[in-house]
């Protein structure tokens, strides 16, 4: 599992100091330098991030979102109303309210890890959604989470949009959709986004962008190194590179070393000699079969299938 160091513990304050420090140390004593791809995301890497969204190169977040506006009817018809929508993740502010409009749910309950976000966005939905009762939930849903009692035997639809799944190796996904189908209880129902395999040009051209936002999100991470634990990193040494790697189906975003350098971090001593590289994301990509395939792994069973006009992403509706 190269670069999903497990370190995730205890998430308060204190809490992700220690384990951002963790995960660094450990990753950057490997012999492929890999640091988890969850440390992208500080304020700045957020805010980076949703820049990306907009870029002309980037499509899965249009093209995601356009399967949920233009398929709203299905979804409806599929899932029907009453359920207790859980979110895994609660970042995403335009794609929620498509599906709650679509289906009519009992509740909300948006989980995320961040407490701040995740206040923020419940705050925001329940405004949009004046008699839907939010109960937004404070947790790692990378472990079994306890529901509210309020929605205690309500029947459950997770809703795991953005392809997320695809920043995880297929054993960490695998435990992933395990872990989800436990939180959600019987009679779930899963709503999950998986990125499509394609031109790898197309591919790289999205996580290489030619206004250089993801090659700033990449080196942010550095950057918060440099800033959190003390490093020493030469940041404009370092080159962003996005690469398909088609054995394990994904791209692959990479630190690379333009010329043989030191550094320290939090005390520590380590090199890189030109050329070698800190892998810093995975985002594999799925055909429908393989993305059946996980979701069977995961014992979840793929019903109905949703794309984007030209075939880009993928929405997969899958029960327990
Ligand atoms: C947020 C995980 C969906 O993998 O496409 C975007 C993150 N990394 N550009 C993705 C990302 C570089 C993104 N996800």
């Amino acid at each position: 599992a190269a670069n999903e160091g497990m370190a995730l513990v205890d998430l308060d304050g204190e809490g992700v100091d220690r384990a951002f420090r963790a995960d660094v140390l450990a990753g950057l004593h490997q012999p492929q330098k890999a640091i988890p791809a969850r440390w992208l995301y500080d304020d700045a890497g957020s805010q980076l991030f949703e820049d990306i969204t907009r870029l002309e190169e980037y499509y899965p977040t249009r093209a995601e979102t356009e399967i949920l506006t233009a398929r709203g009817a299905e979804f409806a018809g599929e899932i029907g109303p009453g359920r207790a929508v859980v979110e895994f993740g609660s970042g995403s502010s335009v794609k929620t309210p498509l599906l709650l409009r679509a289906i009519d749910p009992a509740a909300y309950v948006p989980l995320d890890i961040a407490g701040d976000f995740l206040r923020a966005a419940a705050d925001d939905l329940a405004t949009k959604f004046p008699g839907l009762p939010v109960y937004p939930v404070e947790a790692d849903f990378m472990r079994e989470v306890a529901l509210p009692e309020a929605v205690k035997g309500l029947p459950t639809l997770g809703f795991f949009p953005g392809s997320t799944i695809g920043n995880m190796v297929p054993r960490t996904a695998v435990n992933l959709l395990r872990t989800m189908r436990a939180t959600l209880g019987a009679d779930s129902k899963l709503l999950i986004g998986m990125d499509l395999i394609k031109d790898p040009a197309v591919l790289e051209a999205a996580y290489d962008d030619a206004a250089g936002v993801t090659a700033e999100f990449n080196l942010n991470l550095a950057r918060r190194i440099n800033r959190e634990l003390d490093g020493t990193i030469p940041v404009e040494d370092l080159r962003h590179v996005a690469r398909w790697n088609d054995d394990f189906a994904r791209i692959e975003m990479h630190l690379e070393a333009r010329r043989d350098m030191t550094f320290e971090v939090a005390g520590e001593s380590f090199s890189l000699a030109t050329g070698e590289t800190i892998h810093t994301e995975n985002s594999h990509k799925f055909s429908r079969r393989s993305a059946n395939a996980l979701l069977l792994a995961g014992e979840w069973t793929p019903v109905r299938r949703w794309t984007d006009s030209g075939e880009r992403f993928s929405l997969i509706l899958a029960e327990a």
